[in-house]
């Protein structure tokens, strides 16, 4: 495995030759006075300091361990020690060349211990001392900033580790108990602590030298970290390390540099404990050593160990929370925060971060009802948009989309808002917010919405038929109301978001998108009547069905789809229906095609002008699917489900006009497919993505026949996901400390 020369023959540490020879890279030097060893290495002056040609980048293939795994060993091209006074190893832990120990998770520590544990045991029965440490900050001399660690195998014993294996064997012949044990017993529960579990406690020794130096003891009595056993032990540690440099970057604001060190011997009386020794003592003063420090050996720490462990625990709390908290956000909600963190000025933590996200939607049936005054069946689904941000004292607001990587500014005060654009180049999504913005400031006696700035990050697919913009219209009125903006009923926010998409966007859509977005519950449909805005939720009570939907990858937007077109057919149908059946029954009123009945237009179609009648049908028979389906779901019929599914596609297709190619492959290819309990276009049409009911056994096949059929007929990959029916918007309030 390791790569080495013959180990030293020399036997004991203290034997360790006083000087190597001259021609050797590397020598052991004694100094009589303090009787400690200085280790010499004049190659050193070579090494390649912090460029931006990463040599670990360059190679990431020597020393793969295990072969496939994201970690290396490699004998370190510069070493502080050669045989026989001893020898040196890299230990690349990443190939992330942007990640650091404290972004890693506990599997990725745990793959990292047991690196520290392989060396350990190789190494160990040829040297009296094994150091392995971590390091991070250019300060301390890391010359790399990809992550990685080292360890050097010494020949003799290192000062302080000989001090501290000298007070265990006091201890061991004055007949007391093990120091390090006793230490963790006296310490657990103090007030020194930082942090502490079943395996690990962490403190701040009472003689720091350093003021948030942290030593971290096994409440095992182990001697090195090959003791350490696989599952909780080995798990803990993994958690408590990376938690503690994340303690160190919100003390200091920023990347803290540290080093974190084993302290481990083959020799069973001793002790293992993690050293952690971040050299900063407060904010914004790094102080490697002081005059007394360093030319006396005299530590003279800046603070009270009690002290700096009760910051350090409620940072460690703090994050916790924080990673609670984020943990139960959705995806795109936490990358907002992210792309927050990136984009913006720093965050203080007098200013707390407001995200807030809306659902995208899966109509299940009633395609083009919605404007008709008709029925809806829609659920919400697990994609989201997501904003993060905070809110500022002056009147111009900045937003950055992630999707669109752009940063984009507006003034957001009343007069502002109230005023046209004028800008001619203003792009769509900033419309977008800027209308809701609009709407908002236009209700008379509200309050005002703060200027903010935000990052914006959704994965509901753009122009693939699950109604982003809707979703983005929500959750920006959810943003602006948690901001302090005024707060609104769901279908009150379903109403004002449809009213600034018309003039944002210029596109007279339906209410159905944007009251999904707002009214949503998990596992419950949505029959909406559009006329009256009265709702029932249906539960979504299918099992072994998923709601599965296919991106045709035919992107489309409604401003330009024939969807303005389609309206206008409509209301010119019904208005000449409304005079055709009135002309015989004055009695009755035709407002809108939800009053026509098939009887009407068995009787007046022939009077319509082509391509009325087909319109209206559609539309007409689209409002008794959407019902008979209500009726299918309330008696969790799957069956009858999908075949209403197929025939309101057909009537799509063939009356409506608003499928396209690639809609009606992805259809047919479903329909091929046992299993599949039926399959539709979703939303305006024209492109974006098609809704396929299917048996839970049969996803995955039905995936792979759409891999193969779909590009072979249009020519474009696609993509089927399966959705969960989740709930509508929702916004939180975390104080999230600046790192
Ligand atoms: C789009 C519109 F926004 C909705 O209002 C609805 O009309 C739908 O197309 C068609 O059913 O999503």
């Amino acid at each position: 495995m390791l790569q080495h020369d013959s180990p030293a023959q020399s036997g004991h540490p203290t034997d360790a030759p006083e000087t190597s020879s001259l021609e050797s890279n590397t020598r052991l030097v004694w100094n009589p006075f303090l009787a400690e060893y200085t280790g010499q290495a004049p190659a050193r002056m070579r090494r390649m300091e912090l460029t931006d040609d990463c040599p670990f980048c360059a190679d990431l293939t020597t020393g793969r361990v295990p072969p496939e795994s994201q970690a290396w060993i490699r004998p370190n091209d510069f070493p502080a020690l050669q045989p026989p006074n001893g020898e040196c190893y890299l230990l690349i832990y990443s190939a992330d060349h942007d990640r650091t120990f404290a972004d890693l998770t506990v599997p990725e520590v745990v793959r990292i211990i047991g690196l520290w544990q392989r060396i350990y045991a190789e190494l160990s029965p040829r040297y009296p001392c094994v150091m392995t440490w971590e390091t991070s900050g250019e300060v301390i001399g890391q010359t790399q900033r990809h992550p990685h660690g080292q360890t050097y195998a010494v020949a003799i014993m290192p000062e302080m580790l000989g001090r501290e294996l000298a007070a265990v064997e006091r201890a061991e012949s004055a007949g007391d108990l093990c120091p390090f044990c006793a230490e963790v017993r006296a310490e657990s529960a103090g007030p020194r602590i930082v942090l502490e579990g079943a395996h690990w406690v962490g403190f701040i020794p009472a003689y720091a030298r350093y003021p948030y130096q942290v030593r971290l003891t096994s409440r095992a009595h182990t001697s090195a970290i090959t003791g350490i056993a696989e599952g909780e032990p080995m798990e803990e540690l993994a958690a408590f390390l990376p938690r503690i440099i994340r303690a160190y970057n919100r003390a200091f604001q920023a990347p803290m540099p540290y080093m974190l060190a084993l302290h481990q011997l083959a020799d069973e009386r001793f002790h293992l404990h993690v050293e952690l020794l971040p050299v900063g003592r407060a904010p914004g003063k790094l102080k490697l050593a002081a005059s007394c420090e360093m030319a006396w050996g005299f530590w003279m720490n800046d603070s009270f160990p009690e002290v700096k462990a009760a910051e350090l625990r409620d940072y460690v709390r703090r994050e916790e929370e924080e990673r609670v908290v984020m943990e139960q956000l959705p995806a795109p909600a936490q990358r907002a925060i992210a792309a927050y963190r990136e984009q913006f000025a720093p965050l203080t933590e007098s200013e707390p971060l407001t995200v807030a996200w809306a659902p995208g939607r899966v109509n299940l049936i009633g395609e083009h009802t919605d404007y008709n005054d008709g029925f809806v069946l829609p659920v919400a689904v697990d994609r989201v948009i997501a904003l993060a941000g905070q809110p500022h004292a002056g009147t111009t607001s900045r937003c950055y989309s992630v999707h669109h990587r752009q940063r984009h500014f507006f003034r957001s005060n009343r007069a502002a808002l109230l005023a046209p654009d004028r800008r001619r180049r203003t792009p769509l999504w900033v419309r977008y917010i800027r209308g809701v913005l609009r709407e908002l400031v236009a209700r008379a006696a509200t309050p005002q919405t703060p200027a903010f700035n935000a990052a914006i990050v959704g994965d509901v697919p753009v122009g693939g038929g699950m109604s982003s913009s809707a979703a983005l219209d929500v959750a920006v009125a959810t943003f602006a109301a948690a901001l302090g903006g005024p707060r609104l009923s769901p279908l009150e926010t379903a109403l004002l978001c449809q009213r600034a998409e018309a003039a944002s966007a210029g596109v007279h859509t339906g209410i159905m998108d944007q009251a999904i977005a707002c009214l949503a519950r998990a596992d419950r449909a949505l029959l909406l009547d559009c006329r009256s805005l009265r709702y029932e939720y249906i539960p979504v009570r299918l099992p072994g069905v998923v709601v599965a939907v296919f991106d045709t990858q035919v992107s489309r937007a409604l401003a330009s789809s024939g969807y303005n077109a389609r309206r206008q057919q409509c209301e010119a149908a019904t208005a000449l229906l409304g005079r055709l059946v009135r002309a015989d029954d004055a009695s009755r009123e035709i407002r809108a095609l939800r009053d026509v009945t098939t009887d009407d237009l068995a009787r007046y179609g022939a009077r319509l002008p082509d391509p009325l009648l087909p319109r209206a049908r559609h539309v007409v028979t689209e409002n008794a699917r959407v019902l008979a389906a209500a009726e299918a779901l309330r008696a969790g019929d799957a069956d009858r489900l999908g075949a209403l599914l197929y025939a309101s596609h057909a009537s799509l297709r063939d009356d409506y006009e608003v499928s396209c190619l690639e809609l009606d492959v992805v259809v047919e290819i479903a329909a091929t497919v046992p299993g599949v309990l039926g399959a539709r276009m979703m939303g305006g049409g024209f492109g974006g993505s098609a809704l396929i009911l299917v048996h839970q056994d049969t996803f995955e096949g039905l995936r792979d026949v759409l891999a193969a059929a779909y590009p072979a007929r249009t020519g474009k990959r696609g993509e089927l996901h399966r959705c969960q029916v989740s709930g509508g918007p929702e916004s939180r309030v975390i104080a999230l400390d600046k790192r």
